[in-house]
């Protein structure tokens, strides 16, 4: 694994207002401004401080301090340039570097199969009536590494409750988008692309379960997942899906693109257990990123610290079989 490259300086990354667009600022009722035309550039200009400081202000959202954990945050630019998005290359560090023209705007996201809600909405639909809140979050990711992250975002419960789910709705599908154009790292087949992951119905439903939009009180960069991203803090990193552009609704457990890759090695639940070792590593113990090469690992918590929230989860399952 190489160690990150830090040539890219937080003052680097896209600042929020650049990723607001017109219809955005529609969303928001700045249907005025987001209209343009004669009223000239100029008070467009004018303006769009103002919108993109309205907007800015939603990601500056109030901490969760329930749900959140103690641990100081890593930095924004250790979580912003050591990612795992092999839609833009394998190395921690290719993702800060070519996500960097992803295009987030607009975005559409795909409802279907068991629901009564469904059909393509945008990403204004889906976050408009949602409350934004900070939540401290541990990622431990499946390689034997974690971070500590303050994500924005909201539960992704809220969002199901939409969609009306039928009695049918076992487990939720989640699927990124597939575009080689604009994912470089599509062009190889590192994996059966595009990645999808799923949770069991219950799972989704947990209060952890959160649905990712900013971090650090911003707009969430193009490596960490935008514009929208799973996180579920008890599993292995890989569960957390990127940039979501289809949810399903489905019966059946899904395959998920670990899973499929190397079945004896990745599973769908993906639990952090500290008892269940990878075949080619131990899981019991990690390093935290940031600190030093030669710092004492700490020990793996079950289900990533979460178990006293989560375990009844999984009450009289064989987690080592269904690892
Ligand atoms: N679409 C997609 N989602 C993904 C991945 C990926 O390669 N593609 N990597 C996963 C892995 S292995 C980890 S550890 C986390 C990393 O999230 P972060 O870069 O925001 O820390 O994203 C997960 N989500
Ligand atoms: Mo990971």
């Amino acid at each position: 694994m190489k160690r990150p490259d830090n040539r890219i300086r937080p003052s680097e990354i896209t600042p929020p207002e650049v990723y607001f667009d017109r219809r955005q600022m529609m969303a928001l009722g700045l249907a005025s401004l987001a209209a343009g035309g004669i009223a000239g550039r100029r008070a467009l200009a004018a303006e769009a401080g103002n919108a993109s400081t309205i907007l800015a202000a939603r990601y500056k959202a109030a901490r969760n301090t329930k749900l959140s954990i103690a641990s100081t945050p890593n930095t924004y630019e250790a979580i912003t340039t050591y990612n795992n998005f092999y839609e833009f290359g394998t190395d921690k560090s290719d993702p800060s570097q070519n996500a960097r023209e992803f295009r987030t705007t607009p975005w559409n996201v795909e409802i279907g199969g068991e629901c009564e809600v469904k059909g393509s909405f945008t990403l204004e639909d889906i976050l408009k009536p949602v409350t934004f809140e900070e939540r401290v979050y541990r990622l431990r990711c499946v390689e034997a590494w974690s971070m500590v992250i303050p994500w924005v975002g909201f539960p992704l419960a809220d969002l199901i409750k939409r969609f009306k789910p039928t009695s049918k709705a076992k487990h939720v599908e989640f699927t990124t988008l597939l575009d080689r154009q604009q994912m470089p790292g599509q062009r190889y087949r590192v994996l059966d692309w595009p990645y999808v992951e799923g949770l069991r119905m219950d799972e989704a439903m947990h209060p952890l379960t959160f649905m990712v939009v900013g971090v650090y009180g911003r707009i969430l960069p193009n490596q960490n997942g935008a514009p929208l991203r799973l996180v579920t803090p008890w599993k292995y990193g890989f569960k957390n899906i990127k940039s979501i552009v289809r949810i399903r609704f489905v019966e059946k457990q899904p395959l998920n693109s670990w899973q499929v890759a190397a079945p004896n090695e990745y599973g769908y639940y993906a639990n952090v257990n500290p008892k269940v070792d990878h075949p080619r590593w131990s899981q019991a113990t990690e390093r935290r990123i940031g600190g030093s090469l030669f710092a004492q690992r700490s020990a793996t918590e079950m289900f990533n610290g979460y178990a006293e929230q989560v375990a009844s989860l999984y009450a009289g399952m064989d987690l080592t079989r269904n690892f």
